[in-house]
């Protein structure tokens, strides 16, 4: 029996679109994406790409023409379809932030009451505005909405922003944070056992590359007589390897640690008296 395909969205041609084909590689999924094209088979997975505009995603994935997608939390949050969310990917972070003019005198969200800001996120902002009991007038224009407050179309703006240049070149001071957003793998409310199984064979590989991406693998040298407080250091995913070492009374230690812990580990290993430590990135990570 020729099994079901699962139909997935992906950004077209944006600041998503490498990062998501990259994620399907990394899965191991081979397809052809020829420049322009709207739709690509893969060669040695059950899935059926379609590219297209992030914002029409969520619309796609709710009405099932795509079974699964990959969108912002932020175009999420404010197109409100009903989606669920499977697993956040660790990539296409940023954040929607309120700023103002340097010489806007900010102290609280109080002030943005009846001011009128710019935003391409209507939504958002407003339920953010009614959480916090302001009225402000919600000004909606679809780009460049960090010009808006030079040009005199608004008094601040409510805007995406990652490195924070944008608003720094337009004179403008982020102030509060409105939503966190990443990229995110979201699927439609209701899919038949077929498609559900092929999801969930592309999910365990995805875990499997975030795990790895998560996650360096250190191999060490230690004094036997160190050993002990080396594997106290050492979480691993059951505990360190210890292998005895050529040379009498050493031993390498091998070991799998988080990549936010990375320095402080390494750090606190060096002062133990650990030498040769050398560090590796994982490919994939199965636990
Ligand atoms: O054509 P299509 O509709 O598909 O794409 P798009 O132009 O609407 O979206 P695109 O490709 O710009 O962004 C896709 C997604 O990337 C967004 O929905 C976010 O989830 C995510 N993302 C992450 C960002 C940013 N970072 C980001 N910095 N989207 C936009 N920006 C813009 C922001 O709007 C501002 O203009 O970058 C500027 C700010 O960047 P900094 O680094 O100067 O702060
Ligand atoms: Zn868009």
């Amino acid at each position: 029996m020729k099994t079901e395909k699962l139909k997935i969205a992906l950004q077209k041609s944006g600041r998503l679109s490498e990062d998501s084909m990259n994620l399907l590689k990394k899965c191991g999924i081979r397809f052809t994406n020829g420049l322009g094209k709207l739709r690509a088979e893969t060669e040695n997975f059950p899935l059926e790409i379609y590219f297209l505009r992030d914002d029409d995603i969520p619309e796609y994935v709710a009405d099932g023409v795509a079974d699964i997608g990959i969108v912002g939390e932020n175009v999420l949050a404010e197109t409100e379809k009903s989606v669920e969310i499977i697993e956040k990917l660790n990539f296409g972070k940023c954040r929607l932030s309120l700023a103002v003019p340097k010489n806007f005198d900010y102290r609280s969200v109080k002030d943005f009451e009846g001011k009128r800001i710019a935003t391409s996120y209507p939504n958002i902002l407003r339920r953010f505005f009614a959480a916090n009991n302001v009225n402000a007038e919600i000004h909606t224009i679809s780009g460049s909405v960090e010009i808006a407050p030079s040009i005199g179309l608004a008094d601040a703006v409510c805007d995406l922003v990652s490195s924070g240049s944008t608003l720094f070149t337009n004179g403008l001071r982020e102030v509060e944070t409105v939503l966190n957003s990443e990229a995110v793998l979201v699927s439609h409310t209701a899919l038949n056992a077929d498609l559900q199984a092929v999801l969930d064979k592309f999910l365990f590989r995805i875990k499997a590359v975030k795990a790895a991406e998560q996650n360096k693998y250190i191999l060490l040298n230690a004094p036997n007589e160190k050993l002990e407080q080396i594997i106290e250091i050492l979480p691993g995913i059951k505990s360190p390897t210890v292998m005895p070492l050529a040379e009498t009374g050493w031993s390498s230690v091998h070991s799998v640690i988080n990549e936010n812990d990375f320095w402080e580990i390494v750090e606190a290993l060096k002062n133990t008296g650990a030498e040769g430590i050398l560090v590796l990135s994982i490919d994939r990570m199965i636990q």
